[in-house]
Formats: C-alpha cells, structure tokens, sequence
C-alpha cells in the first residue's frame, strides 16, 4: 500500500475501524462463448450471475486472448501473455514470450495485492506451470487448492492434474478423488473448487478484517462435459430444435437486452444445417448440448454459494466482484463433438466420467456459444476473443443494471485493482525488472458510459489481431488480412481492406511494431526453437536401466540385484504422506489419501518383489512408470499393481487420460496379513503374481503395453497404513 492511501485510510476510517478497501473476487469460466448466459442471451438458466449483472455492469466489449494458458497470463499480469512469457500454451522456447511458466519480469496480481495487504486466496485450474517455481503459491497466492496444468474432467483426476493444496500434491490421478471437506458429497471440480474458496474465505476472516483476493477459475463448461444427473435433466430435449433456432433466440434476446444493435447482423451458420443430420445424430447432439447446459447451470449454481458467502460474512455491499471467461466456445474436436460415433446416449455411462478428450459439444454448438459473432476458440475474430463480462459492487458505484461499450480487455484487472487496493505497482520484484501495466483501469467506467478510443492486440498461433478505436484488422493463420468496421459490423461480415488501403496499412504496421515489442514468433519460429530448446537438453540416458543414481555407479542390464545399491541411498521422493524408512522396511501411516514413495529408480525391464501388510484402511502396492506423479511434471502415464481390503480384490491399473482398471481379480484381503506381489515388467509385457503368507498363489494379472517406456518404481498407498517389506529389484536384459 502506497503510504498516502495508508494514510488517507488511516483519517478517513480512524483506527480500528473496518478496512473500507473492497475485496477483490474473480470468477474465470473455462471455455465458454459470448452468449453461453442468460444475461448475454442464452436460454441456458443462470438465475445467479443474471442477479449480479442486474445489481451490475455487464460490458459488451470485453476481451480474452482466444485461449486458456495466455488468458490466465494476461488476467493475472496485466500484461499482454508473450510479455508474460505465455505466448503460445507451455511450451519451453528458452526464448522470451514462449516459456513453460510465468515471467519474473512481471507480476501477478496475488503478488501486488498481497503486497496491499490483502490475503490471497486461488482455487481451480492455473494452467500456468507445473513447476515449482512457477506454482501459484510461489507466484502469490497465500492459499490455493487445484490444479497446477489443466483439468480436463470433473469428477476423477487425470494424468498431470494433480490436485494441490498449497504447495501439497493431495490428490494423483485417481477415479475417485477424496473429498476431504465434505466427506459425504462426491468429488465434482465445479462444487469443490467453490467449497476450497468457502474455506478459505472462512479462514482468512479469522485471522484479521484485512480485505482478500480471490481467484477461482473454474475448469467449466470446458470438455469433456461431465454434468450431474439432475442438471442434465433441466434441458435434455430442449436441444432437438437444432443449433438454427438457439442461434436466432439468442440472438434476438441480446438485440432486446440492447448487448447488441441490430446493424450487427448474425453470422451465418458454419455447420451443416440441423435438417440434414439423423435422428440418431439429433439425439445425440441434444444430449450432449443438455450436458454443456448442464455444466454452466452448476457453475452459475456454485457462483451462488460465493455471492452467498460473501453476504453471510456482510461484505457481498463491498466486495469488487468480476466474472470472465477465458476465450470463446471451441471447434477444437469436430463437427459432432467427440468421437460422435462411438460416445452415444446409450453408452453414456462408459464415457460419461472419462476425462480428457472423451466428450464434446462440437462445432455445431460452439456456432451458438459464440453468437452472433464468427470463429472460435484460438481464432482473434470476435467469436474467439469476446467474452461476457459482468462487474458486481453495490459500494463502488451506482450503476444497476446498466450496459458498458466501453472496449476492454483482461489487461484492465491489473491497473483496476491497483486503483481500489492502493497497492503500488512494483517496478521492480524480487529483484527484477518488471514490465510497465499494458492495460486502462475500469475505474472510470463504473461511472460514466463514455467510450474512449483505445487499442489492443492479439496474437495466438498465426491468428492475429489489432483494434483501434472502431477499426479492427485480424487474420487467421496463414490467411490475408482482414478490414473491419467494429461499430457498424462486429459481426466481422464485410471486409472493406479494398478500399481502405491507407488504414489496411497503418493497422499492419502498429501490429507489426507491437508484435516486434512482445517478441511474437510465427507458428514455424515457435516449432522450431522448441525443437532446438529440447535439443540443446542433457538427453535422458536411453540405454537401460536408466537409473537415476550417484554418477559413481554403474549399472548394467541383467546384473541382478540392484535393489541394495539405493536402499540407503537418500534418492527416495515421496508424492503425498510421511515415510519412515528404516532396515529396509518402508512405512506410511494415517488415513489421509493417496501417498507416493518413489525409489528415483527409472526402469524398463526389471522384476520386483516386496511385502506388503495394510496395517489398517483400504489400499496398497507398487506404482511403476508413474513420473508424472513422482515429479509433478512429466507425462508419462502409470501403471499401479495393488491390493485392495475394502474391495477384496486385487488389480493392475493404469493411468493415462484417467485412471482405469485394466485386470482385477477376486481375493480375500486381509488386515494385518502380510503378503508377497512379484512383478515382472519385460519386453512390454507385465506379469504379475500375489501370494498370501501361507505361500498360497492368489491372483495372477498381466498386461501388455507396446508403448510403455521406462518406469519410475515406487510404493504407494491409499486411504489407511501400510508397510512394506524385502524389497527387491532385479535390472533385466533388454
Ligand atoms: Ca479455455
């Protein structure tokens, strides 16, 4: 806080009053398009966010950057995401613009907020860096709970979205994720990210009346579209009309609610016309646009509880709320959305909880998401980059209800927040040099309607785009240039490059100059310093094993026992839990989810034995080609040989886009019974064995994985105690 507006605090509310600095709340949507709520249009319920933006400001000019990593960039930095090193997704360059985490020549907005005095609070999905380094809690935020990368499912845990909170890995990839806050409740990103905000809000009033910063990004309405049953059923079959009809109801209700003038025509329809599909692809398609409703309808459900938190606490009147989403409705999988063919109304159940890339609304209904505008997600026409916005303060200004057209941008949070906070931005930051703000305070837009010409770029994978005042010039990779008139068409429907040469020209060189600023990089400049940064890396050792050892030692293929050689070595990782380890037997108590211990031993064919004793609770076994979990970075996916008490059976697992049980096997699991797994990885194939302590053979599984590389070996446990016992590792012939 700068010392004059400590001071004027200081007259203005005497000692000891309550702090009349507002807090801050972010709302971040995941994916979703300009009229996906009702306020901007949609006839997808959203009773809540539709209360803020009548008590509100909704801005109809609001811009993201088209995609999920450079738009957490930007709204956090206040800088344009090359500046933020987020030019492209997370991809190592080496170079300035294109890195795997957020510059340290910029600052977040938790770092310039906590520096105010405000508590800092993140729930959800920071796609910004897995590193450590680059994590939230090293870039500001005093509390967190979510993932590091992306999210990519809603009820389980996928292959590198790991869940933290804090610095803490809780929750690896698992198909069912504790939920430690409301045991009782199933696991839902949506339900348990605002829970995390909740708990936290909770606990930072219990320290002090300071004024807190929340950023919850959520991963909805993001793909796969995993909803529950009861939203599902508001709109299933409302969706049969076809994509035609949504698309000319919105755009009518946004024309009535004066979002958007009528000179502004609808885009045409970009799909095929819903007449020409079956019946069968009609059913299909309505269930899957019924499970994107769905998916917004909880989110504006959980927005609710915050709005209700915050007027429990009593400070809803002065509490700074905004609500965004990241980029536009997304074409990314298809016409039909996701293996259309395959993931169908009666399969649903098989793919229903799948993570990653399993499910999606397809292109037909990111053509209504995005109404009336062209493009998508990625794209810098107005369909990629145009979000709804809504700004909720009863304390800070007057207006109720109203509309703004003032032009802004993600930029704007930066210099906003400053502004209300009093918080000084830095120039300089934990001894760097930091960026100067790109971006316009919305300050005086909470008061007055009037426009001020302004200009903004754009850059994302060759798209690329400039606005001055009403002028836009934007292009698609590899596509001209394209002149537009925002004012009288922003639906981006006549070009007029023809005949404005003078203006064609003035737009391409401001972008050219500011892309040279930032330090753009053309697709093919970017693939290719990617290509020469992963060169230039140490190459992992691809003889086998590759064991991560003291330099000193030497390790052949098919010398046997290797298992000695690190047993006391301090080369042991864990990933969740506390681990004791002493004359080779390895423990890890309590009953607090899954925990991890890995050996850094990174193997392709080698054989193992070890006993295992559930001391109490449900859980345990050996985890090989599971990196990802050991270092909270690689990609690697894991298979898991483990036995389970509470199942009574024994089973090999694999993650990879989620967690799934490739073999299980009946067998009577016993507490305090002590039991012996042999496993053999080799040539791709894994053979597994368990025997009781009788020396009675209980279950034999295997496997075969023509990919599996190598595999990080390690022990884990999930959900009670365990102990293991005899470890032994032999290094096998190739
Ligand atoms: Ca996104």
């Amino acid at each position: 806080m700068s010392r004059f507006f400590a001071l004027v605090c200081l007259l203005l509310t005497g000692i000891g009053q309550a702090e009349d600095r507002p807090n801050i709340v972010v709302l971040f949507a995941d994916d979703m398009g300009f009229s996906d709520i009702g306020c901007f249009g949609s006839e997808i319920q959203t009773p809540q966010l539709d209360k803020l933006a009548a008590n509100g400001l909704r801005y109809t000019h609001f811009y993201n950057t088209g995609r999920c990593c450079p738009s957490r960039a930007s709204i956090l930095t206040g800088l344009y995401a090359h500046q933020a090193d987020v030019g492209h997704m997370l991809g190592e360059t080496g170079l300035r613009g294109y890195r795997d985490r957020l510059s340290f020549q910029a600052v977040t907005l938790a770092e310039v907020l906590g520096t105010a005095g405000y508590h800092t609070i993140m729930t959800g999905k920071w796609h910004l860096g897995w590193k450590d380094e680059g994590s939230p809690t090293a870039r500001g935020f005093q509390h967190f709970y979510g993932t590091r990368g992306f999210i990519d499912s809603y009820f389980t845990v996928i292959n590198r979205t790991e869940v933290y909170l804090n610095d803490k890995l809780v929750i690896p990839p698992t198909e069912h994720p504790e939920n430690d806050l409301f045991p009782d409740r199933e696991w839902y990103t949506t339900d348990v990210f605002t829970d995390y905000a909740i708990h936290f809000m909770n606990e930072v009033r219990k320290q002090d009346d300071e004024p807190f910063f929340l950023y919850l990004a959520y991963n909805a309405p993001h793909f796969p579209l995993h909803a529950k049953p009861e939203d599902t059923a508001k709109y299933r079959g409302k969706y049969r009309e076809g994509w035609s009809a949504y698309r000319q109801k919105r755009y009518e209700k946004l024309v009535e609610l004066g979002v958007l003038t009528e000179d502004w025509p609808l885009s045409p329809l970009d799909v095929p016309n819903w007449d020409t599909l079956s019946d069968a692809e009609k059913d299909d398609l309505d269930f899957k646009m019924a499970l994107y409703a769905a998916v917004i309808d909880r989110l504006d459900q959980n927005i609710g509880r915050i709005v209700d938190q915050l007027s429990e606490m009593g400070e809803l009147e002065n509490t700074l709320l905004v609500f965004l989403s990241d980029n536009g409705g997304t074409k990314e999988t298809g016409l039909l959305g996701i293996k259309g063919e395959n993931n169908t109304v009666e399969n649903y159940e098989s793919w229903g909880r799948k993570g990653g890339w399993t499910s999606s609304y397809g292109q037909g209904w990111a053509n209504l998401s995005n109404v009336p505008f062209r493009q998508y997600k990625r794209e810098n026409h107005e369909g990629g980059i145009s979000t709804p916005a809504i700004v909720h303060w009863p304390k800070g200004f007057q207006a109720r209800g109203e509309l703004r057209h003032q032009v802004t941008h993600l930029i704007d949070l930066m210099p906003t927040f400053v502004e209300v906070s009093g918080a000084d931005y830095p120039k300089q930051f934990n001894g760097k040099e930091i960026q100067p703000m790109e971006g316009q305070s919305l300050m005086p837009s909470f008061r007055t309607a009037d426009t001020v010409p302004r200009t903004l770029y754009w850059e994302h994978s060759g798209n690329r785009a400039v606005r001055d005042g009403d002028w836009k010039l934007v292009a698609q990779s590899d596509q001209p240039w394209e002149l537009y008139h925002m004012a009288n068409d922003r639906s981006e429907l006549q070009d007029l490059s023809a005949g404005n040469r003078e203006r064609f020209d003035a737009l391409e060189s401001k972008w050219d100059r500011w892309a040279e600023k930032v330090g753009v990089l053309t697709p093919a400049e970017f693939d290719a310093a990617r290509k020469a940064n992963r060169e230039s890396q140490p190459k992992p050792k691809r003889s086998d094993p590759n064991i991560v050892l003291p330099p000193e030692t030497k390790v052949e293929p098919g010398t046997g026992l290797i298992s000695e050689l690190f047993a006391d070595a301090d080369l042991w990782k864990t990933a969740g839990g506390q681990w004791t380890r002493t004359d080779g037997v390895y423990r890890v108590e309590g009953d607090n989810g899954p925990r991890t211990y890995h050996t850094g031993l990174n193997l392709r064919n080698f054989s193992l034995e070890v006993k295992l004793t559930l001391s109490k609770g449900s859980q345990a076994g050996v985890n090989f080609r599971l990196q990802d979990v050991a270092e909270g970075i690689d990609s690697y996916a894991g298979y898991y040989l483990g036995i389970h008490s509470g199942k009574n059976q024994i089973m090999l697992g694999a993650a990879d886009f989620g967690y799934r049980t490739v073999q299980r096997e009946p067998a009577h699991i016993k507490e305090n019974e002590t039991y012996l797994l042999k496993l053999t990885c080799e040539k791709h194939e894994f053979h597994a064995k368990v025997f009781d302590s009788s020396g009675k053979e209980i279950a034999q599984l295997s496997a075969k994985d023509g990919t599996f590389r190598n595999g990080l070996i390690g022990l884990r446990a999930l959900g009670g105690g365990a102990e293991f016992s005899d470890l032994q590792i032999h290094a096998l012939a190739k």
